[in-house]
């Protein structure tokens, strides 16, 4: 297939690119390189030493034989060179990742709420109307998130995929009705993915787009069979406290000798998904498309739920590190129970791999590798999601000695105990 990659540069596109290069496809990156202007803006960079997309499209043809094409285009602003690519390439298919993603940046400042609507609503509505417009038949795999089901709305249901089962009363009697899952956005981010899932709903219906909205979870862990192949393949590890996600923050935190840092009581129950599953769900969601004029195809991209603590204990006792419960920088509930639909991935294939796995070990190594590279004030999430609202000073200013030395000796397989989920 010839696959357009928005996004293809960043921590799930790229090895996604790479992934579906390895298997044949025919790969164009597209991206505006914003996520790495986002680093400068934070003064902050990838725990793992990202090198330049030409430099990594390079490694990938040395390694592999194969070329990955790119296009610098902001999809957001750039709408004629995004229908004159269309119309150029006829992509069979596209993958959409191309989004601001990081829920704590999008409620940092009302600039960066701005920005990510901006960016988020215009780029996804661009890709469908520039479909539209050039008629190009391409099947679109959109990234979007479980964040837009909320946490907590359905209690102890499982949250289905994306639609609803309802019984409306009317003066005959109960109607049966599938819905659309209610939104119940946590952030401006979250808020953005159930904007694109209207206008899914609209141009699936209205234009009989073909459209698939994969609803993910947490992504951990770092490197793919692909990123591994050469260190200037390697894949970004965000580590700070706006784009860093919980399991791959208390593994780099446990890697440097920094404590965990739980929000709260850590009672938030999140799905979780690792970056080699991510890659091969969007393989299988390209060669399971719906078909022209039926409704968006929703599939919950996740492969375990456990709640924030028990994280922290397990990485804390495998690794010997303290837990920091700081103050909640977000507005969520102090505990909430999640349990989710995932049918349709398994039907079609998915193994997933779970925290048992051994890869935990590999994503500690990671940061323990370039624990040289982090910058200790960077840690603590200070990004609040109403003004006045408390965050906690710096637990630690200078890095610590290297608390995997004295581990030397403990075979990697330690951390290979998942917590129930
Ligand atoms: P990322 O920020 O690392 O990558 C996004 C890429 O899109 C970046 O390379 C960025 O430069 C590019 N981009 C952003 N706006 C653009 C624009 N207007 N034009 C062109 N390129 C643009 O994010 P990620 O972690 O790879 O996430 C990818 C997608 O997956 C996002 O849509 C995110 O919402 C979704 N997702 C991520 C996670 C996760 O844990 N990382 C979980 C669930 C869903
Ligand atoms: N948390 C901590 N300590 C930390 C970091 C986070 O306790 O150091 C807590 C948060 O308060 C939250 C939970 O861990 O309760 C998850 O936070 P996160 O930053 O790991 O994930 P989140 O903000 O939900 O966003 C990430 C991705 C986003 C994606 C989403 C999937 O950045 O792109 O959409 O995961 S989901 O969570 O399923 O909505």
């Amino acid at each position: 297939m010839r696959v357009l990659v928005l996004g293809g540069d960043g921590f799930c596109g790229w090895p996604t690119a790479l992934y579906l290069s390895d298997r044949g496809h025919d790969i164009t990156i597209v991206d505006n390189l914003s996520r790495r202007k986002i680093d400068i803006e934070l003064e902050v960079e990838s725990l793992t030493p990202i090198r330049p997309i030409g430099e990594r499209r390079r490694a990938w043809r040395e390694v592999s034989g194969r070329d990955i094409d790119f296009v610098n285009l902001d999809l957001a602003t750039d709408y004629d060179r995004l229908a004159a690519l269309l119309t150029e390439r006829r992509p069979d298919a596209i993958v959409h990742f191309a989004e601001q993603r990081a829920a704590p940046y999008s409620m940092r400042s009302t600039p960066a709420k701005r920005y990510t609507v901006d960016n988020n609503v215009r780029a996804t509505h661009n890709v469908l109307t520039a479909l539209v417009a050039t008629g190009v038949d391409a099947a679109l795999v959109h990234l979007g998130t479980m964040g837009v089901y909320g946490y907590g709305w359905s209690g102890t249901a499982p949250i289905p995929e994306g639609y609803l089962t309802v019984k409306v009363p009317t003066p005959d009697g109960e109607l049966e009705r599938e819905i659309l899952h209610p939104a119940n956005p946590g952030s401006v981010y979250h808020l953005t993915k159930t904007l694109d899932q209207l206008m899914f709903a609209f141009y699936a219906s209205n234009d009989q787009l073909r459209i698939t909205d994969l609803h993910q979870g947490i992504v951990w862990g770092t490197q793919t069979d692909q990123t591994s192949r050469d260190e200037r393949l390697i894949n970004r590890f965000d580590y700070d406290g706006d784009y860093g996600t919980v399991l791959n923050r208390f593994l780099m935190q446990a890697a440097i000798g920094h404590p965990l840092t739980v929000h709260g009581t850590g009672g938030q129950t999140r799905a979780f998904i690792n970056i080699r599953d991510t890659v091969r769900c969007i393989e299988i969601a390209l060669a399971n498309p719906p078909e022209a004029g039926t409704r968006v195809r929703v599939l919950n991209q996740i492969t375990e739920t456990h709640r924030v603590l028990d994280l922290a204990k397990m990485v804390g006792d495998a690794m010997g590190a303290d837990i920091a419960y700081l103050p909640n920088p977000r507005r969520e509930a102090d505990q909430n129970e999640l349990s989710a639909r995932n049918d349709q991935f398994l039907a079609l294939g998915l193994q997933p791999t779970t925290l048992s796995e051994g890869l935990l070990a590999e994503c500690r190594d990671v940061a323990a590798r370039y624990r040289y590279r982090v910058d200790p004030t960077k840690i603590v999430s200070r990004s609040v999601w109403r003004a006045g609202m408390e965050t906690a000073e710096d637990l630690v200013t200078e890095l610590p000695g290297d608390p995997l030395a004295e581990l030397s000796g403990q075979p990697a397989d330690d951390l290979d105990t998942a917590p129930s989920s």
